[in-house]
């Protein structure tokens, strides 16, 4: 088995393992520069080892041994990211918490996940808000220097429950294990040659796969580094890519926001040209965007294509020829196909029959937490994951995504929203009689949630969209309310949202 980080023990120690030359190679690499950075500060691998040591001395003398979960707030500071890679790597099942989550959610994952203890970077910003005890995260993993051990295992237990929307109800608890986190990211290392030579810079929440996984995590697994910026902002990322960090990932809000960006700051067109890989993810990139990027930068963006119960399914490789639209073909080792509606495999490679991706391999995940039926519901006996997205294929198994399956998920600035969540959120205000909620295209954010209302009492639609956001995430937020006297409805009492769309 091998160590799902490389700073498994102190490079210099006599603990060190043998024949651990490469392992021992790649963490002095990252050692001479900041393995993390934030802002103006950073830590080495080095540090990151001391902090998984320290992590788990201290939870284990509280009575959490590994294995245990523990919540993490990430708040957008460098104690958030240390203390995500070292529960990580001293062997904790992580359940990263969004800090603006609105009581629903945070109620219900909380309850869901049960986590022994939380972590706070800062826990004045997050108190009395769950149950369970707060633990502050500064100074104390900085400040460990006693001897390092080894990092976890990559084995089949859970390592990240990461909460994702279905098109109803509450959200969903992925468990993702150490295996399926590994298998995909050396996968990902392979096909664009990511090595601890790179240094990743993104702006991405630390709460879902791609600014974690693919980010957080990918960055240390491979030993090379990783410039994280809490907030998004065009010309710091571009700044970053000039400096030195060689690699960016980022959703397609943030290549259409740069690409307005470049138009009128040369610096922002100047960093994108010194990029070695730019990466778009967890949406769609329009067209447009990309082709207006490639005639300011000179650069393409290359896609992949993942969900949270899959990590990375897709990917375009360093070396494929440019094509539109297209996410790739599946990475090495996993398993794709298309069906039809009855789950039945279409064999068809032509780029034009249209199927539902399927997936099989060592990078889907466990399960849902605690929610067997919708386990089953995506995923059959035999390991095929249904991921609910349309696709066509071509000769050379590149893949097109074409649409999806449910027009209740919404994915507005790459965060997945169900309808029905913002719906059920709409009802509980005392205005609101009904609520019907759907996805319109928008140019930024890809799609904006659109909610449709029947009042009992006059409110003012920044009202409701304000409480949305008090009660969910504020990414969950309708964009625009209308108010309209019924929702139209069919023979059997169904609202029709065909009906509501825009022209
Ligand atoms: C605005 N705000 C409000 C309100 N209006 N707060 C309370 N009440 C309101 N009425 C706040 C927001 O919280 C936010 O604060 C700020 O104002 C701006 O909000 P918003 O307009 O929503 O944000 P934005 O500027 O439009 O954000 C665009 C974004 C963001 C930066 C692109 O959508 C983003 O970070 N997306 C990344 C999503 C992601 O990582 N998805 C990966 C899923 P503040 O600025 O303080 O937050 S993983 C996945 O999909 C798979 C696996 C894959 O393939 O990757
Ligand atoms: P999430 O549940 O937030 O992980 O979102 C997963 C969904 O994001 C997928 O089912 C797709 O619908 C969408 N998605 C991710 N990457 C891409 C991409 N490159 N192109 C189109 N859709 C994508």
């Amino acid at each position: 088995m091998t160590a799902l980080f490389p700073f498994g023990a102190d490079p210099r120690s006599p603990r060190a393992e043998s024949g651990g030359a490469e392992q021992e190679n790649r963490s002095s690499r990252a050692e001479s520069r900041g393995a993390i950075t934030v802002g103006t500060e950073h830590v080495t691998a080095l540090d990151l080892a001391h902090a998984t040591e320290a992590l788990r001395a201290r939870l284990t003398a509280a009575g959490f041994p590994p294995g245990s979960r523990i919540a993490v707030w990430t708040q957008g500071s460098l104690e958030t990211a240390v203390a995500l890679v070292a529960g990580a790597a001293a062997g904790y099942v992580l359940v990263p918490i969004d800090p603006k989550l609105g009581p629903l959610e945070l109620n219900h994952i909380v309850k869901d996940a049960a986590p022994l203890v939380a972590f706070a970077a800062d826990p004045a910003a997050v108190a009395g808000r769950i149950a369970v005890e707060t633990l502050p995260l500064t100074p104390a993993l900085r400040r460990y220097d006693g001897p390092v051990g080894p990092t976890r295992e990559v084995d089949d237990e859970p390592l990240l429950i990461l909460y994702t929307s279905g098109t109803t109800g509450l959200p969903k608890g992925a468990v993702l294990t150490a295996r399926n986190v590994a298998f995909n990211l050396d996968a990902l290392a392979r096909a664009w040659r990511w090595t601890a030579a790179d240094t990743v810079v993104h702006a991405l929440p630390l709460f879902h796969v791609h600014g974690l996984v693919l980010g957080l995590f990918g960055s240390i697994r491979v030993g090379g580094a990783l410039h994280w910026f809490p907030r998004f902002a065009p010309r710091e990322v571009a700044d970053a890519l000039r400096l030195g960090t060689t690699v960016f990932f980022a959703v397609p809000t943030m290549y259409h926001r740069l690409s307005e960006a470049a138009e009128s700051d040369p610096e922002v067109v100047h960093g994108l040209r010194h990029a070695r890989l730019l990466v778009s993810g967890s949406a769609a990139l329009p067209q447009r965007d990309q082709l207006k990027l490639e005639a300011l930068t000179g650069r393409r963006v290359i896609e992949r294509y993942g969900l949270t119960e899959t990590l990375i399914n897709c990917a375009v490789r360093l070396d494929d020829p440019p094509s539109a639209g297209v996410v790739g073909a599946a990475i090495e080792g996993i398993e794709l196909k298309l069906v039809d509606d009855q789950r039945r495999t279409l064999g068809a490679r032509d780029d034009s029959t249209l199927g539902e991706i399927a997936v099989r391999g060592p990078h889907v995940f466990a399960g849902y937490l605690n929610r067997p039926d919708a386990t089953a519901a995506v995923k059959d006996a035999d390991g095929w994951f249904f991921t609910g997205d349309l696709a066509c294929m071509n000769a050379a198994g590149q893949v097109r995504i074409v649409g999806r399956r449910a027009t209740d998920l919404i994915k507005c600035g790459g965060y997945k929203v169900g309808a029905g969540e913002v719906e059920a959120a709409l009802l509980e205000h005392p205005s609101v009689r009904e609520a019907a909620v759907l996805g319109a295209p928008d140019a930024d954010l890809g799609e904006r949630i659109v909610a449709y209302v029947v009042l009992s009492t006059p409110t003012e639609p920044q009202v409701l969209q304000d409480f949305v956001a008090s009660q969910l995430s504020p990414h969950k937020r309708p964009r625009e309310v209308h108010v309209i006297d019924e929702l139209p409805r069919n023979a059997m009492g169904k609202v029709v949202k065909a009906k509501l769309r825009l022209p």
